[in-house]
């Protein structure tokens, strides 16, 4: 076993008590949570991109992290290696079970396609290894369309078919490594797909491109026989003004388009939800009406900032409003929380990796106890449904039944006294959630 984080012990439960910086106070592995263990409700996991590959560069500044493992090795295959020893070392010490990747953070871009795919498949080989000798599995993989410049104008939006192919020829290769290291799914977030200016983009040539892409790679899924879930992950913007994948709402309409409803689910990114003006809720109870949702981006943005900060999602009412969902949902299937979050420019130690992570799996331990304790009471979703409760009377259950025309309805609100409302009362709803915090 490797010894990069030679200051980390195996973290462990020691309840909310410990003045212990290295152990969980709500993370209880095997504790059961509404008859299964926390662990399978919350399947962590760690992306390797912000873990090991985020240098907390900023548009101001260089490159800040400490990472001792990277020492004097170039962009080597033997540095790929060690990043991999020193993650799944972290990850073994935090009890992390899941870990997501693209293609381009685990192993280096070839000069040719043929030599990038050599990369790739030693860099998986080693990982395999890895896999074997810790238990912990892809939650996904992916691929990188958008950090190199060939992507400059989208990938499979792009103005040029052979960029199209390229990004294809990078999927078909990325799936197979996924589904070599057993993943559980694989992600496709709309990178450079979407446009600054309507001036010079071909709208609907674009997103029908996007659409034969989608059908491509789940074509290529069924023709290798990876049984993961294929997942979009809807963003607004970031990097262009306006992302195809906007939100989950468009996402949805988008794969109904192209006939993609059925093969496709969503990756949910809290961040993300922000950007577009919703609530991270909002997005999972959207996905979750078209039984599409399938897995989550935990990490939360910042109400000072605009961007996709991608901070550890280290607030546990966030969490237990994302976990109520999850429940309601009925849990996650292939999906999981993965921490698409990095550590502030000034946590720069490796050691910080550590205490974002367990802050961050804390917060949602606590937000899963809360929203199971929430469920347990019911008396929010009494009050939910009480509000609509009249819904069940004659008038009501015409209306839903699809039995009173518009001309029925007018006859009957000619005859009836103005409707008698009652307060929706959010402060009652609200202080009513907080106390299970
Ligand atoms: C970027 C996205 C990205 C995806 C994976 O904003 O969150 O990290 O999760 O490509
Ligand atoms: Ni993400
Ligand atoms: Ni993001």
């Amino acid at each position: 076993m490797s010894d990069h984080f030679p200051d980390l012990p195996e973290v462990r439960f020691e309840g909310p008590d410990s003045d212990n910086p290295f152990c969980f106070r709500f993370y209880e592995p095997d504790r059961l949570v509404e008859g299964v263990p926390m662990r399978d409700h919350l399947r962590f996991a760690s992306c390797f991109w912000h873990t090991m590959r985020n240098g907390l560069g900023d548009p101001f500044g260089d490159p800040v992290a400490t990472m001792p493992w990277e020492g004097g090795r170039g962009d080597s295959l033997d540095l790929a290696r060690v990043r991999l020893d020193a993650f799944f070392e972290l990850l073994r010490k935090l009890s992390i079970g899941f870990w997501c990747f693209h293609d381009r953070d685990i192993a280096p871009e070839g000069d040719s396609v043929a030599a990038s795919e050599r990369n790739l498949d030693a860099v998986v080989s080693h990982a395999e290894e890895l896999q074997r000798s810790t238990g912990i599995r892809p939650l996904w993989g992916t691929a990188n369309l958008f950090s190199h410049p060939r992507y400059v104008h989208g990938a499979a939006t792009a103005d040029s078919p052979e960029v199209f192919a390229r990004a294809a020829a990078q999927v078909a290769t990325a799936m197979e490594a996924t589904k070599r290291l057993g993943g559980g799914g694989y992600v496709f977030w709309g990178g450079r797909e979407g446009y600054s200016t309507l001036l010079n983009t071909d709208l609907g040539l674009e997103r029908r491109h996007l659409g034969r892409f989608l059908e491509l790679a789940a074509g290529h899924a069924d023709a290798i026989g990876f049984e993961g879930s294929l997942f979009i992950e809807p963003k607004p913007k970031e990097p262009t003004i306006h992302q195809y994948d906007s939100d989950a709402a468009a996402c949805l309409d988008f794969l109904r388009e192209f006939g993609l409803l059925e093969r496709f689910d969503l990756n949910i990114e809290v961040n993300h939800a922000t950007l577009a003006g919703h609530s991270a809720e909002h997005e999972l109870r959207t996905a979750a009406l078209a039984e599409s949702l399938g897995s989550i981006d935990a990490n939360m943005g910042d109400d000072h900032a605009g961007w996709d900060t991608d901070r550890f999602p280290t607030d546990p009412a966030l969490a237990a409003r994302v976990m109520l969902e999850v429940l309601d949902a009925g849990g996650f299937r292939a999906g999981g929380l993965n921490f698409d979050a990095k550590r502030r420019r000034g946590s720069f130690e490796p050691i910080d990796l550590a205490h974002a992570h367990i802050a961050g799996m804390d917060a949602f331990a606590r937000g899963l106890l809360a929203a199971s304790a929430i469920r347990a009471d019911g008396r929010l979703a009494e009050m939910r449904r009480d509000r609509y409760a009249a819904w069940d009377e004659p008038l009501g259950r015409r209306i839903d039944a699809g039995e009173a025309t518009l001309e029925d309805l007018r006859d009957h609100a000619r005859d009836a006294d103005e409707p008698r409302l009652a307060s929706s009362g959010q402060e009652r709803f609200e202080s009513l959630f907080w106390r299970f915090l």
